[in-house]
């Protein structure tokens, strides 16, 4: 079942004020690919996740560390850029918050960059990372990511278009000024925020 509203056909059940201005839901068992590039091939044993940068204490940890870490499910909805979304559904991982605490970013640092294999990077002010839904993500409703969406690990930032939930991340980099990543080297808006639409520029 479903209704109009404003123009779009919204599923029975959903609260139209959660969908952001030009965005159409996906089919509830379609979730999207979009990446730039092939998809990695990870060697677990191998693969390491690294904090620095801005930081009184740097981070390492390995497969095993980031899975014994307490973790955590959210409840969120995603946005692309190019004009779809998922609401609803359940991310587990390790919860930014904790990382922050332990790295202790410095006075300082005011942007972090995300830096992923192939050196896709995205970045956000501490301001936007430090918020209780953020996670290191490495599950989606109940299963372990596929490599296709980020396997071993992603950033999962929701309040942002999902291009700043980077796939295949393997550093977080505190930093006093901010850099423009990947996508927002190439036109995209580096605020991303879906609800004032600021996609391009
Ligand atoms: N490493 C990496 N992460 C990435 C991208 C990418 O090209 N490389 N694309 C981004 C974009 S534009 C989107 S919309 C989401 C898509 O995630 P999904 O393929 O799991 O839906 O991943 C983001 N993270
Ligand atoms: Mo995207």
């Amino acid at each position: 079942m479903s209704f109009l509203f404003k123009g779009k056909r919204i599923p029975e059940g959903v609260d139209p004020a959660r969908i952001p201005p030009g965005q159409t839901l996906t089919a509830p068992d379609r979730w999207p690919l979009l990446h730039f590039g092939p998809v990695p091939n990870t060697d677990i044993a191998k693969w390491d996740f690294k904090v620095f940068g801005a930081v009184e204490e740097e981070l390492t940890l390995d497969y095993g560390e980031l899975r014994a870490l307490p973790s955590k499910d959210v409840i969120a909805d995603i946005h692309c850029v190019t004009g779809w979304s998922r609401l609803g559904d359940k991310w587990t991982g390790v919860p930014i918050r904790t990382i922050l605490d332990r790295v202790k970013p410095k006075a300082e640092a005011k942007y972090v960059t995300a830096h992923c294999e192939y050196g896709y990077t995205t970045s956000v002010p501490i301001s936007v990372l430090d918020q209780e839904e953020n996670l290191l993500c490495y599950a989606w409703n109940g299963q372990d990511l596929t490599p296709e969406h980020g396997w071993p690990l992603r950033l999962f930032v929701p309040s942002k278009y999902f291009w700043k939930s980077a796939k295949w991340l393997r550093g977080l980099e505190f930093m006093e000024r901010n850099r423009l990543g990947f996508w927002e080297q190439r036109g995209y808006h580096d605020e991303a925020d879906p609800w004032k639409e600021t996609r391009y520029w």
